[in-house]
């Protein structure tokens, strides 16, 4: 066991301690301000965003958390193959599409038989993501004053001990937040070389992919095959459902059309409701066959396949252990409160199922801390903003226009471009980063729609594919809780050009007393 208690670690030792500890089998590396024989108000077993979130937030309120965490970091599956190495490739899969369009046009290098490098993207990630494990480590010790154990996998006795390198951990409660995994579909060829999860991809990827195959329709399946196939290496998605249709928050219909008619027209083959047969080759992958949703049977070539076809929550040995009552698939169940069926244990984050996000697993443990401290506190994990890149942004709230359409009589649209996005050549909507597409590529220049409720003029959703606008949904979520009407969006100050329009959408209807549609 290493004891950093007192002794202050600069972030660049901790990336080399990391380092060392990553490489090989080493020991725990223990700090533990608040001393070793206390009762803790809770164990947080998983340090990633659940863990260190309800931890950082119970020792706010003036509680004393302990995190146990089995890799050498705090953070968690985010910043080591998750949502950073994704904004990675998502931000590479944007700048390509762009030069794509633009090659050889107005001093633009070009492009044509140009190929994004994806070993040296995903290397450049895994030589870089050291820092950001450090960053979380120094950050919970330095300024949060958090009490943890890493590297080392956390026991449970029972609801109230751990068991931790040997040592025994008593606390008031449990709070699991383990994460969840790829789930490996039950076909032949997974286990060949040359066949990927998010997981692997990064641990893994020694050559530079040429023909690919995402296999599933997850959001990780549409994003990270938009960036392969931006960067020059051709994409074929076979997914056994529709793609990009969400439950319970959905993406609008016009905008997922739209979205999904961008991928093709960009060359990705999409196959949907389609299943795979095989994955075929003799050591490494050398292609996929799957059959067509129409019955035909189809083979293509691949040296490169990606298993995006859902997470699965890691609740054992907990769940077995403590006796938790799990859901269809397998997800731990929790009351709005995040407690389990035992008392005492919580759980948090993606162990408890959809939405796998981070705003549901860090919510999630503010959640459990301020039960654990007394508070009652409930969280609604239905109504949230969601998000997801292909070469664009892709973000949305509240309800579809067929969502709208089923609950209020008189719903008002307001969208730009008008009519069919995917038809127009205008340049239409023009804002940030979408400029050159405005003028040189019109209809890749994006989509927006806004749905109200003509009666009350509540606004009831929205949705955005362009670049920028991501932000603001987060405070769009806030607004249309708060019931925030067309003529309130049309009170406010925009920023011209805006990536989001809606503001001066609203407002150009909002003067109209018996509303009509701007689409
Ligand atoms: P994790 O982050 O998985 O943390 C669980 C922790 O528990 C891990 O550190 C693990 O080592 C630890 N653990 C497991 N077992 C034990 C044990 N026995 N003892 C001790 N520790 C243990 N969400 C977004 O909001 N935005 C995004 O852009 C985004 N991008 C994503 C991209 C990809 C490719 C994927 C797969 C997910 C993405 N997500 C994104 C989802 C997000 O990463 C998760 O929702 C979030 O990380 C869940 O946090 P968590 O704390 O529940 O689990
Ligand atoms: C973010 C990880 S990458 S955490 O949510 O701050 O722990």
């Amino acid at each position: 066991m290493m004891d950093l208690t007192s002794r202050s670690t600069t972030v660049e030792e901790w990336c080399e301690l990391i380092d060392r500890c990553y490489e090989r089998d080493s020991e725990p590396l223990v700090n533990l301000p608040s001393g070793k024989d206390r009762v803790y108000d809770a164990i947080f077993i998983g340090g990633g965003p659940g863990g260190r979130f309800g931890a950082a937030y119970m020792q706010a309120m003036g509680g004393t958390p302990l995190i146990v965490e089995r890799w050498p970091f705090l953070g968690g599956s985010c910043p080591h193959n998750a949502c950073v190495p994704h904004h990675v490739f998502s931000d590479c899969a944007a700048e390509f599409d762009l030069l794509r369009w633009l090659r050889g046009r107005l001093g633009f290098p070009d492009f044509t038989n140009g190929r994004g490098r994806i070993l040296d993207i995903v290397r450049m990630f895994v030589g870089g993501r050291g820092m950001g494990h450090a960053f979380m480590n120094w950050q919970s010790k330095e300024q949060l004053g958090l009490d943890y154990i890493l590297n080392v996998p956390a026991r449970v006795i029972d609801s109230h001990t751990v068991e931790v390198d040997g040592s025994r951990f008593r606390a008031r409660a449990i709070v699991l937040g383990t994460g969840a995994r790829s789930i490996i579909p039950d076909v032949p060829g997974t286990k060949l070389h040359g066949v990927f999860t998010h997981e692997t991809l990064v641990e893994e990827l020694d050559y530079e992919p040429n023909r690919i195959v995402v296999i599933g329709g997850s959001k990780t399946a549409v994003e990270y095959g938009s960036f392969f196939h931006a960067a020059g290496a051709p994409v074929t998605i076979i997914a056994r459902s529709p793609i990009l249709r969400f439950e319970p928050v959905a993406l609008d219909e016009d905008a997922r059309t739209y979205v999904i008619d961008m991928m093709r027209s960009r060359g990705m083959a999409i196959y949907e409701e389609a299943t795979v047969e095989a994955i075929l080759g003799r050591e490494r992958v050398e292609a996929v066959r799957f059959r067509t949703a129409q019955g035909a049977e189809q083979v293509v070539p691949a040296d490169f396949v990606l298993l995006g076809t859902g997470m699965q929550p890691n609740v054992e040995p907990f769940a077995s252990k403590l006796g938790l009552s799990l859901g269809a698939r397998g997800e731990v169940i929790v009351d709005s409160r995040m407690m389990t069926s035992v008392p005492d244990v919580f759980a948090v984050g993606d162990m408890i199922g959809h939405p796998m996000e981070m705003w549901k697993a860090r919510k999630g443990g503010m959640t459990a801390a301020r039960n654990i401290m007394g508070e009652e506190f409930h969280l609604d994990i239905r109504n949230y903003p969601d998000f997801l890149h292909t070469t664009y942004e892709v973000s949305w709230v509240g309800l579809t226009e067929a969502q709208a359409r089923e609950r209020y009589p008189n719903v008002i649209v307001l969208k730009m471009p008008p009519g069919n996005p995917t038809q127009w050549d205008l340049l239409i909507p023009l804002a940030d980063r979408v400029m050159l597409y405005a003028f040189l590529e019109p209809r890749r220049s994006g989509f927006q729609k806004c749905v109200i409720d003509g009666d009350s003029r509540r606004v009831l959703g929205f949705c955005h594919v362009g670049y920028g606008c991501k932000d603001s949904f987060q405070y769009l979520d806030y607004l249309l809780k708060q019931g925030v009407t067309i003529d309130d969006m049309g009170s406010m100050n925009e920023l011209f050009l805006n990536p989001g329009h809606f503001i001066q959408l609203c407002r150009l209807r909002a003067g109209m007393k018996k509303l009509t549609d701007l689409a």
